[in-house]
């Protein structure tokens, strides 16, 4: 699994049930998936354990042989208990080496980093990716970092030993940018959750500027 991490980060959807709109999570993951995103995170804010691990239950037939790995937000009980690919993890959340203790060498653990002095300090026997950002402000995320632009993404993708993937407010017409700026990917959510055609909006993502 990890020995195709690069490409598994191309296009990275997160499934936040609350902003999924009508389609409502796993309709929106069906979709996306047919419109080729390489990589899921479940990330439930609100909910609890059990809620998560039934969320990541419901995912997990939709996704099984789709080679696509579910990786499970900043709940690493949850991730163990639906034997999921992984799990993704902020600066504030558990720390990635004792996140990595309980998921296993196996499991891929990323972590959320927005300034020079988080990829400095990287745990490089933990985290397998980084994500950085915000690029742009972003209202799916109310307590983001400030902002860091693609000059600032460009600096930290350079600074990274591990695979990056961009996050913040991106849309398919910046892949451009995103992968100038050096980084493996991009992470989502509102371009692809949400929208009215989610196999479109995930499409959209490989029709700019293929590498
Ligand atoms: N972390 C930094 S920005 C963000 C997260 C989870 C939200 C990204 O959502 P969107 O809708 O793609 O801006
Ligand atoms: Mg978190």
């Amino acid at each position: 699994m990890k020995k195709n991490l690069r490409q598994l980060l191309r296009l990275y959807l997160i499934i936040d049930l609350n902003l999924c709109g009508n389609a409502g999570l796993l309709e929106t993951v069906r979709q996306a998936i047919s419109g080729g995103v390489t990589m899921v995170q479940l990330r439930h804010k609100d909910g609890t354990t059990d809620d998560r691990v039934k969320m990541a239950m419901s995912l997990k037939p939709i996704l099984a042989n789709s080679g696509i790995p579910l990786i499970i937000n900043d709940d690493i009980e949850a991730a163990v208990a639906v034997n999921a690919a992984g799990a993704h993890v902020g600066q504030n959340d558990m720390l990635p080496h004792e996140a990595k203790r309980l998921l296993g060498p196996d499991r891929i653990l990323g972590l959320s980093c927005e300034t020079e002095d988080h990829i400095q300090l990287l745990n490089l026997d933990s985290v397998d990716y980084i994500g950085i950002g915000p690029v742009f402000s972003t209202d799916s995320k109310s307590d983001h970092a400030q902002p860091i632009g693609f000059d600032g993404l460009a600096k930290l993708i350079n600074l990274s030993p591990v695979p990056t993937v961009a996050i913040g407010g991106l849309k398919a017409i910046h892949m451009n940018r995103v992968f100038a700026a050096g980084a493996d990917g991009v992470a989502v959510i509102s371009a692809i959750c949400g929208q009215p055609d989610p196999a479109a909006s995930a499409r959209a993502f490989f029709k700019v500027n293929e590498r």
